[in-house]
């Protein structure tokens, strides 16, 4: 069924985007993208706007990964799209349904040097699935509905379009195509059987499950194979929260004996990049379950690799009924393993020391947080701490950076949260350094009445990359930031509120306050600069 769609560029585009259930765009003003302001004010759809575009982006990329549907942040010609290409880089590694709608210099005086004049196709193709300039606004509902149904087709990504002045401005007519549902991908059988039989058949498997199970909803099928096999079953990214903690097959500290142990390990919708040793594990057989054949590493042989629908073939994997091997005495040994560890974690989120080690700030935020928060970590060391000590509880409820590993998305990942779940607690975890890219739009959250909390863990330091440096060669350079920096006082003057600790006891009453201040709150935490995060290689 398609429907008649009429007005100028800017309604043509938003009658697209509704009908794909696009809810809301982040913005930051420029005369070129105008209609589509025009056409959101006058149909009273949800406008936000930010103090610099990458945050736009990283909004609509918070919404694309928590909601599992597109985001849409809308930029301005020139240095508007150049400004958001961290972020869509970012959805793109992600895989992200993000659409970023740009603004264009008018095509008919093409070359005579209008303002902001460049073609930024080749500059977004790279880190985009689509990227198109759309010349007739009678062509508008065309291209969006396209590029939304590119975004969402697994494996999702950014897509980018762009329009000329003149297209967005003209007024057109076109049909409007009904949304295409996205149809599941149907694996290899023989693919999937192969997979499920080693795993089956393993003495010591293990799962470690990506941000693909959510962003794929296939978190009960997930659970349904693992308890099916009796796998373990570790996460990362949004996967984090898949199965809850109390689960007995949810691990997430006795990562090093798995993974040096394991004879097969089967990683589930996530690329067998730097975090997982580039999918070398030891003598493991590698069974790598991808939701496309596209991510299909191409730098490791898998014994297996099964893609399409991951749905399907972790509901696959459940039904297998060949021969398998017991593997009670594995699980029982990891557990071992996780609860010596969760010991040591207990005593380091316990410790009283002067100055605060971070461990004890997540101490006490486990405390104050609730099972659905959503907590968004951009730092260094401190967040890494975070992915230690965090244990999300629900499924979709972290978002990390991703493999990409940009400083930044804080208040555009805070922005996307607070409008994706108004009644959850929206917690950012920083380091000061990190804090520098985008505290400026605790403006936007204040104005837009968007209440967050963000806790600093304040080293005066860009704490990873001092650390390795100074490891490295002795001295350090470009490493040093103001020590105990008031950016709580920062967030005041923004019309927000917050506080500086420096004393543990401090801690848990200060974090009450911020959840219950009803505006951006900053809780300004003085951490020891000694404190390295223990990594094996400290490049990042
Ligand atoms: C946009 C960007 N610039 C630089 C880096 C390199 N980098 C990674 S971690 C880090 C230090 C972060 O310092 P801070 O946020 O204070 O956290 P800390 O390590 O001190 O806890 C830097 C500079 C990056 N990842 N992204
Ligand atoms: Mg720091």
């Amino acid at each position: 069924m398609t429907e008649r769609v009429e007005g100028h560029g800017g309604a043509l585009a938003l009658a697209a985007l509704r009908a794909y259930g696009v809810r809301e765009m982040f913005t930051l003003s420029g005369g070129h993208v105008f209609p589509l302001y025009d056409a959101a004010h006058t149909a009273g759809f949800p406008l936000y706007d930010v103090r610099h575009e990458q945050s736009a982006v990283f909004a609509a990329e918070a919404v694309a990964k928590l909601q599992r549907r597109p985001g849409l942040a809308v930029l301005t010609a020139g240095p508007g799209v150049t400004n958001g290409i961290s972020g869509l880089t970012s959805a793109f590694f992600n895989a992200s349904p993000v659409l970023v709608l740009g603004g264009r210099a008018p095509q008919f005086r093409w070359g005579s040097g209008s303002l902001q004049e460049m073609d930024h196709l080749p500059l977004v193709a790279p880190v985009t699935k689509h990227a198109e300039t759309v010349f007739t606004a009678d062509d508008i509902p065309r291209a969006v509905c396209a590029a939304l149904t590119t975004a969402l087709t697994p494996h999702r990504g950014p897509v980018f379009l762009d329009f000329p002045l003149e297209a967005i401005f003209s007024v057109g007519d076109a049909d409007l195509p009904a949304p295409t549902p996205v149809a599941p991908v149907e694996p290899d059988p023989d693919e999937v059987t192969k997979a499920a039989r080693l795993i089956a058949a393993a003495a010591r498997p293990v799962i470690i499950a990506g941000s693909d199970v959510y962003a794929g909803d296939a978190v009960a099928a997930l659970r349904e194979a693992a308890e099916a096999l009796q796998v373990p079953v570790f996460t990362n990214g949004m996967g984090r929260g898949a199965l809850p903690p109390e689960h007995p097959l949810a691990f997430a500290k006795a990562r090093r004996v798995a993974l040096g142990d394991a004879d097969v390990v089967v990683v589930v919708g996530t690329p067998l990049d730097f975090r997982l040793s580039f999918g070398d594990f030891g003598d493991a057989a590698v069974v790598h379950v991808v939701d496309a054949p596209t991510q299909r590493a191409g730098h490791v042989q898998p014994a297996a690799s099964p893609a399409g629908d991951l749905r399907l073939i972790l509901s696959a994997f459940a039904d297998h009924t060949g021969d398998r091997a017991d593997h009670a005495d594995w699980i029982e040994r990891l557990r071992t393993a996780e609860d010596a560890a969760r010991a040591r974690d207990a005593a380091e989120m316990a410790a009283d020391t002067d100055p605060i080690r971070p461990a004890r700030v997540y101490g006490e935020l486990r405390r104050a947080l609730a099972p659905d928060a959503i907590t968004i970590g951009d730092g260094g060391d401190f967040v890494s701490y975070a992915g230690r000590y965090l244990e999300p509880s629900q499924p979709g409820t972290w978002l990390d950076p991703g493999p990409y590993g940009c400083l930044g998305t804080g208040m555009g990942y805070a922005m996307g949260a607070r409008v994706s779940h108004p009644d959850r607690q929206i917690c950012v975890l920083m380091g000061d350094g990190a804090a520098g890219f985008s505290l400026m739009d605790v403006e936007s959250l204040v104005r837009q009445r968007l209440p967050v909390v963000i806790v600093v863990g304040n080293n005066g330091i860009w704490g990873l990359e001092k650390h390795p440096m100074r490891a490295m060669y002795g001295y350090d350079v470009a490493a040093d930031l103001q020590p105990e920096l008031r950016y709580d006082k920062v967030v005041e003057a923004l019309g927000g509120a917050g506080e500086t600790v420096a004393k543990a006891a401090d801690l848990g009453p200060a974090l009450g306050r911020a959840f219950d201040a009803g505006v951006p709150y900053l809780v300004n935490v003085l951490t020891d600069p000694a404190d390295a995060y223990p990594r094996s290689s400290n490049l990042a």
